[in-house]
């Protein structure tokens, strides 16, 4: 029986392999293709702004036939399940994809802290918003009428990831965290299970082989996601039944 009421789950670009959106390191991963530099900065965005939205509007495009599988769907039935118990779940995505929420996941658990594919941002006016469509540097805001400062709402290196305090406090009170597809390169995300450990939380790992920082998790699992997350979900809800 396992003792739990605070889980954290942190997910990263393999949860999302099988769905056909590409990872980021792996062989044939993203930054094998492009350079990350010219990409997931801002000063490559500043010298080459039409390079980056292209990369943006392309990925944006994916997104539109790209659906959930077994893991992102398990990951829902484990929110429902354990808040149902009166129990608390953050789910943490590093991922700019729509994935859990197309699985069903509640926006009120859940964090993009590197951004969202499905929404812009203006730089002048700050004002963020929706969007399927491609954009360029000529498009224009819709809040302050400004052209040529529409961008990505995402995350690029150097920049601060997004709903860091919320993700700071689910961690100080963490009970199981669980770390998905992620390889631990990119930080703060890569040090969220040494924190959670250090706060006394049971830590799981759960890829497709040996993360970075594996010798941080107590348990793992290893394969692909659409078949570890949801045998790991069932596992643990029936060892913590109540
Ligand atoms: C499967 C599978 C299957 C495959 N089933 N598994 C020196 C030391 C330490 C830190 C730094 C440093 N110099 C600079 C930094 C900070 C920097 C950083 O970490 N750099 C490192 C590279 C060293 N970080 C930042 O700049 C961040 N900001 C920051 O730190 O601000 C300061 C601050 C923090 C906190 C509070 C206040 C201030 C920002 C990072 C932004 C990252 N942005 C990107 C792009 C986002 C938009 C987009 O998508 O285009 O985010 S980069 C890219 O990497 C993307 C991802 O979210 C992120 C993580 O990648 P992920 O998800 O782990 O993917 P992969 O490909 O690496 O791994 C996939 C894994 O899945 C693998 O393990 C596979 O095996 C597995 N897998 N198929 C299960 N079927």
């Amino acid at each position: 029986m396992v003792t739990a009421r605070n889980i954290v789950i942190l997910t990263g670009a393999g949860i999302s392999a099988e769905s056909g959106l590409g990872t980021f390191r792996d062989k044939d991963g993203i930054w094998t293709k492009y350079p990350l530099e010219d990409l997931a900065t801002p000063e490559g965005f500043q010298r080459n702004p039409q390079f980056v939205h292209g990369f943006y509007n392309d990925r944006r495009e994916a997104l539109k036939t790209a659906r959930p599988h077994a893991g992102h769907e398990a990951l829902a039935t484990l929110e429902k399940e354990w808040c149902g118990r009166g129990n608390t779940f953050t789910l943490v995505t590093q991922n700019v994809d729509n994935l859990h929420e197309q699985a069903g996941s509640s926006s009120e658990h859940l964090i993009h802290m590197h951004g969202e594919l499905l929404k812009i941002r203006c730089a002048s006016c700050s004002v963020v918003m929706e969007h399927a469509d491609p954009i360029s540097t000529e498009s224009i805001c819709s809040s302050c009428d400004e052209a040529g400062y529409m961008r990505p709402h995402v995350v690029w290196f150097g920049e601060i990831p997004l709903g860091m305090d919320e993700i700071e406090a689910a961690l100080t009170d963490v009970d199981v965290f669980v770390s998905v597809g992620t390889s631990g390169n990119v930080y703060p995300a890569a040090g969220f299970g040494q924190m959670a450990r250090t706060m006394g939380a049971r830590t799981v790992e759960l890829n497709l082989e040996p993360s970075e920082n594996a010798y941080v998790f107590d348990e793992a699992l290893y394969g692909p996601a659409s078949e570890i997350v949801p045998q790991w979900v069932d596992a643990f809800l029936s060892r913590s039944a109540d």
